[in-house]
């Protein structure tokens, strides 16, 4: 039998980290694209280095050359294109780095399948995203519904998908989008809203951290675990045919609710007072010192020119077809799962700052040498 071997772009990402996990545990040789920064920071991947079947090698998405020399080196029997600009504010600012990495890379990577006369033995999936739905024209949203892209970052994903769903009419490739809802997990970045929240609320129910603030808290979300979702991607390879699925849990929340819920695991209750600029959460129960305090208010900074306000969706295609289950975690387990993560890391990162505080001292007064 042969083997099977995957290249991961994005292998550093939230989604990378947790398909590595997944694919080595089924016994996948796993190849992963990093890329060069000025600090080595892999966090979500440095458990699996040294593992046997798990090899890094330097590529960038925006290097034609580069993917073209690792897949013929490679030979994958499957991609997952993961690497992206993932963050939509983030597209606004820099968007034309955006549509190179999410539109343009796509390109490259189906490219640097046919250069190297790849395309009848290497199956791709590429991480496309409920925010082509955009500006919805429908709820829920499933496969056929319209797409009305409303960023920088989804309209080049709409590039992507089609030009995935191009080359699978056109040159008979196995390549098929995950059109995936928002997953979230304890390896989410930092700047997303779940983990600002689960993070802040850490912070604040331990007294390192006064207020926290957002954005639009009326916009909807479904949101999954990016650990269940990691399944999906590798079911959709193992389909008998090359199809594009959504995946989503099917249940809606608004960004307040995760607030509500978020600050609830770390120990606090909050009300909410007053209207969209002026809306605030103020503690009604919890550490004393914050009772009657506010703990979340809106800032216009972090409002976006235009923003994505409705994604619901409909994952009955990937049930039925895939057998994956939406619900493995409900909505309430995940904020549960990522707020307790926080809450440790926060009482350990202040744990390791005092010990740091201490051992300056005693260098300084010559106790240690
Ligand atoms: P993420 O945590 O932001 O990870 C993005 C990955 O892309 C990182 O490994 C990053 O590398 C890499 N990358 C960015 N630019 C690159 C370049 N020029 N060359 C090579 N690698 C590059 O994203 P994620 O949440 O895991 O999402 C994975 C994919 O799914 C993305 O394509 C995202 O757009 C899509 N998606 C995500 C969600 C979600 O809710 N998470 C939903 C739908 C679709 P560095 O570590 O070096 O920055
Ligand atoms: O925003 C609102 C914000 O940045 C969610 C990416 O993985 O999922 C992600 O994109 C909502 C938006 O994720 C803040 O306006 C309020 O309506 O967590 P987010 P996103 O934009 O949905 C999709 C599916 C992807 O494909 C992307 O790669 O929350 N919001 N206040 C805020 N958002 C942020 N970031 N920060 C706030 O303070």
């Amino acid at each position: 039998m042969s083997k099977n071997i995957a290249l991961i772009t994005g292998v550093t990402g939230q989604d990378g980290s947790y398909l590595s996990e997944f694919l080595l545990a089924k016994g996948y040789e796993v190849h992963g694209i990093i890329r060069r920064s000025s600090v080595d920071f892999r966090e979500r991947i440095a458990h699996l280095e040294g593992t046997p079947n798990f090899h890094l090698h330097y590529a960038d998405m925006g290097d034609s050359m580069s993917l073209v020399k690792l897949v013929g080196k490679v030979q994958p029997t499957e991609i997952y294109n993961l690497a992206a600009q993932s963050h939509v504010q983030v597209s606004f600012d820099a968007p034309e780095f955006t549509a190179d990495v999410d539109a343009v890379g796509v390109l490259r990577v189906l490219e640097a399948v046919r250069t190297n006369h790849l395309e009848k033995t290497c199956k791709i999936y590429q991480a496309s995203t409920s925010e082509l739905y955009g500006k919805v024209e429908e709820v829920p949203q499933n496969e056929k519904t319209p797409f009305h892209p409303y960023s920088p970052y989804a309209v080049a994903k709409l590039y992507g998908f089609w030009i995935i769903k191009e080359y699978r009419e056109a040159y008979d490739m196995f390549c098929c989008s995950g059109i995936l809802f928002n997953h979230e997990s304890e390896r989410r970045g930092e700047t997303f809203v779940t983990r600002k929240i689960t993070l802040a609320a850490a912070r604040i129910a331990q007294g390192k951290q006064e207020c926290l603030y957002l954005g639009n808290l009326d916009s909807l979300r479904d949101w999954g675990y990016a650990k269940d979702y990691v399944e999906c991607m590798w079911l959709i390879l193992q389909h008998d045919k090359p199809e594009d699925f959504v995946i989503a849990t099917g249940v809606q929340h608004t960004v307040r609710e995760f607030a509500t819920l978020a600050f609830h695991h770390a120990g606090i209750e909050l009300r909410w007072e007053g209207e969209g600029v002026n809306e605030k959460g103020i503690v009604v129960s919890g550490p004393a010192a914050l009772v009657g305090k506010t703990v979340v208010a809106v800032s216009e900074d972090f409002y976006r020119p235009t923003d994505v306000v409705n994604l619901w969706g409909d994952p009955t295609k990937a049930k039925n077809e895939l057998g994956w289950n939406p619900q493995t975690t409900s909505f309430e387990q995940l904020v549960q799962i990522m707020v307790k993560h926080d809450m440790e890391k926060v009482a350990a990162d202040h744990v390791a700052s005092v010990m740091r505080t201490n051992l300056a001292e005693y260098l300084e007064k010559g106790l240690v040498k």
